[in-house]
């Protein structure tokens, strides 16, 4: 299969990392929380996005991995980061972690992200998270998301 490019950094960054997990490249979109869950077969729940966010003082991001059923609860978040939560467009996304809106992965970004993880995707065996690319994704356990991105296990909403 040939692979985007964006797919392969991802699957590159595994690598160096020392992680197994291999990236799929689907025939059907997994943009959405909802793509990605029918595309593989999951449920919603078990598919990790990458929330990326711009911290309002700082201008930071802030990378929150949560289930894909849960919303981010900003207030909770901020109080606990110090700092409000901005929104961040589909620009501050790419600069800050190499990939676009719909593909971003959890692991292999242009720069080192504070990350959040969702306890809740520590109730699933397996779960799934974007890959680089709006069709590319790989499956993964809740402990080795932990130990890829280093990420704070919260509750998020
Ligand atoms: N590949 C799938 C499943 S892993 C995926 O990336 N899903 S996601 O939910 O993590 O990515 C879409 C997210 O991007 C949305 O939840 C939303 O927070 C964000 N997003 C979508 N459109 C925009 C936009 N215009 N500006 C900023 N963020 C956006």
């Amino acid at each position: 299969m040939a692979y985007k490019e964006s797919a392969l950094r991802v699957q590159g960054a595994l690598r160096e990392q020392g992680f197994a997990n291999e990236v799929v490249e689907l025939p059907d979109s997994t943009r959405t929380a909802a793509e990605a869950a029918r595309a593989v077969g999951c449920d919603v729940a078990q598919i990790a996005k990458s929330l990326i966010f711009r911290l309002a003082v700082s201008g930071k991001p802030l990378l929150i991995v949560a289930s894909g059923v849960n919303r981010v609860d900003e207030n909770i978040m901020a109080q606990w980061i110090g700092e409000a939560l901005g929104k961040a467009d589909a620009d501050f996304v790419r600069v800050h972690t190499g990939f676009v809106i719909g593909g971003v992965p959890p692991i292999g970004h242009h720069e080192r992200i504070q990350t959040v993880i969702d306890e809740d995707l520590f109730r699933y065996d397996l779960i799934w998270a974007a890959a680089g690319h709006p069709r590319a994704v790989f499956r993964l356990t809740p402990a080795e998301l932990k130990r890829m991105t280093d990420g704070t296990v919260m509750s998020i909403k």
